[in-house]
C-alpha cells in the first residue's frame, strides 16, 4: 500500500493535463468552425449585394386583356357627369426606377382602361418623351402621353406634367428658394406642378422616428409658391385631409389620382374629365386650376384594385441563384441594415444604421452541442 500511495497525485495531475488538452483542442476546433462559418456567411451576404438577380422578366410580359373601369366604377363625386378621359397622372419606366420599358408601361395602361397617361420618371423627362414616341409609332389615337418628371428630393416629391425638358434637382435637400425656382421653371416650360403623396411623405420612416421626407413644406406654403394641385389618390390610398385642403382652394388647386406604377401590379384609380378634343393640350387645359376645375375633373377609385394582373416570367438568373439567396436571406435575420429613404440623387436621406439582433445568437448554443 505504501508504494502505491505516492502514485495517486501524479495520476490525477496527468488526467488533469489530458482533460485540459482535450478542452483546448475542442475549443480551437469550435473556434475554427465559427471562423469558417463566419467567412461563409460573409461571402453569402456579399454575393447577395452583388448578384442582381431580377426576379421577374417584364420585357416579355403580355397584357392580353382589356378593362373597362367605366363599367363598374362611379366618380368619387357622384354629381360628376359623363367623362371621356381616364388619366393616370403618375408612372415610372426603366428611365428611372420603374421596371417596365416605356412601351410596356403604355401597354399596361391601355389594358387597365386608361386612355391617357403622364409618364413621370424621377429626375428626367426622357422616359416620358420615349413613351410619347412609342405611342406615335404604335398606338396613335388610342392613348395620349403627357411627358413629365417627378422632381424627387428629401423634402418633397412633385410631378411636373407636360414639360419637354428636365428641371434639375440641385441637391438632396433643396432650400425653399431652390424649390420655388424649380416650380417656376416648370411653369416656364408650360407645365403644371402637382405635389405627390403627402400621406406617404409624412408617415414615419421605419427605424428613424422621423417622417420619410423631413422638413416637407406645408400645404399653405406650397399654395403660396404657386403649385397647381395635389395628388389626393396615390396607389390605393385616398388622402382625405389633402383632398379637403384642395376643396378649400378650388380656384387655385386641382386634385388628381395617380397610380405611381413602377412594375405591373394592380392599378386602383383614374383621374377623369371630359374634353372636347382627344389631345394632350385639351387634357392639360382641363387640369389647369380654375373656378370650374372641381366640376370638371374628378376621379374613380377601386381600393381592391383591378381585376386582371398580368404575370411576368422568371429570369434564368432567378432559378440559378434563388437557393443561394434564400440561404443568405436566412443569415440576414441576425441584423437589420437600414439606409433610409433614397434621395434619387445618389444618396440617402437619413444616416445608415445597422442593428444586431443579439437574441438571434442563441443558435450558437446549438452549434456547441453539435461540436461536442
Ligand atoms: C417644348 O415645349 C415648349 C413649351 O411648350 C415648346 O415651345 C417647344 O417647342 C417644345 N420643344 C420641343 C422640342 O418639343
Ligand atoms: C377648410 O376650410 C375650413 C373653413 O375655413 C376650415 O375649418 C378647415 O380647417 C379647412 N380644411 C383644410 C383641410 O384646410
Ligand atoms: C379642339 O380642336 C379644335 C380644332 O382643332 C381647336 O380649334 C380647339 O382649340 C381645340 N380645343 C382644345 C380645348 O384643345
Ligand atoms: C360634388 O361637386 C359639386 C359641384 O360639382 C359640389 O357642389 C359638391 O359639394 C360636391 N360634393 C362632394 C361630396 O364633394
Ligand atoms: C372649362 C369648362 O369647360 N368648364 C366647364 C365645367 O363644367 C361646368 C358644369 O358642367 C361647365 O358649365 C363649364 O363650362
Amino acid at each position: 500500500m505504501s508504494t502505491l500511495e505516492p502514485q495517486k497525485p501524479s495520476y490525477t495531475a496527468r488526467s488533469k493535463t489530458l482533460l485540459f488538452e482535450y478542452f483546448k483542442k475542442l475549443g480551437i476546433r469550435i473556434l475554427y468552425f465559427i471562423v469558417y462559418l463566419a467567412i461563409f456567411i460573409a461571402i453569402l451576404l456579399y454575393l447577395k449585394t452583388k448578384i442582381n438577380y431580377e426576379e421577374l422578366d417584364y420585357t416579355k410580359i403580355q397584357f392580353p386583356w382589356h378593362s373597362d373601369p367605366k363599367s363598374y366604377l362611379v366618380p368619387y363625386n357622384q354629381t360628376f357627369g359623363d367623362y371621356n378621359i381616364l388619366l393616370d397622372t403618375h408612372s415610372h419606366t426603366t428611365y428611372s426606377d420603374g421596371r417596365m420599358s416605356p412601351g410596356k408601361l403604355i401597354e399596361q395602361a391601355i389594358s387597365n382602361g386608361y386612355n391617357a397617361i403622364a409618364v413621370t420618371d424621377h429626375q428626367t423627362v426622357e422616359g416620358g418623351l420615349a413613351a410619347m414616341k412609342y405611342v406615335e409609332e404604335n398606338y396613335a389615337g388610342k392613348i395620349i402621353v403627357i411627358p413629365g418628371m417627378e422632381y424627387t428630393c428629401c423634402r418633397i416629391h412633385m410631378n411636373f406634367l407636360n414639360i419637354n425638358e428636365t428641371v434639375p434637382v440641385v441637391s438632396p435637400k433643396p432650400t425653399d428658394n431652390d424649390l420655388k425656382v424649380a416650380i417656376n421653371r416648370a411653369h416656364e416650360l408650360g407645365g403644371l406642378v402637382i405635389v405627390n403623396h403627402i400621406w406617404w411623405s409624412l408617415t414615419m420612416q421605419e427605424g428613424y422616428n422621423v417622417p420619410k421626407l423631413v422638413d416637407h413644406p406645408t400645404k399653405e406654403q406650397l399654395l403660396e409658391w404657386g403649385v397647381d394641385g395635389f395628388e389626393v389618390v396615390n396607389q390605393n390610398v385616398f388622402d382625405l385631409p389633402t383632398y379637403q385642403f384642395v376643396k378649400n382652394h378650388t380656384s387655385q388647386l386641382v386634385a388628381v389620382a395617380g397610380s405611381d406604377t413602377h412594375y405591373p401590379n394592380n392599378d386602383f384609380s383614374y383621374t377623369i374629365m371630359k374634353t372636347v378634343n382627344f389631345t394632350k393640350e385639351a387634357i392639360m387645359e382641363r387640369l389647369k386650376p380654375s373656378a370650374t376645375t372641381q366640376e370638371n375633373v374628378s376621379f374613380l377609385l377601386e381600393p381592391a384594385g383591378m381585376r386582371n394582373v398580368a404575370s411576368a416570367p422568371f429570369t434564368s438568373a432567378y432559378y440559378k441563384y434563388t437557393p443561394l439567396m434564400a440561404l443568405s436571406s436566412y443569415f440576414e435575420n441576425f441584423y437589420t441594415r437600414m439606409t433610409g429613404t433614397y434621395s434619387f440623387k445618389g444618396t440617402f436621406c437619413q444616416p445608415s444604421k445597422t442593428i444586431l439582433h443579439t437574441e438571434m445568437f442563441g443558435w450558437l448554443d446549438i452549434l456547441d452541442q453539435i461540436a461536442c
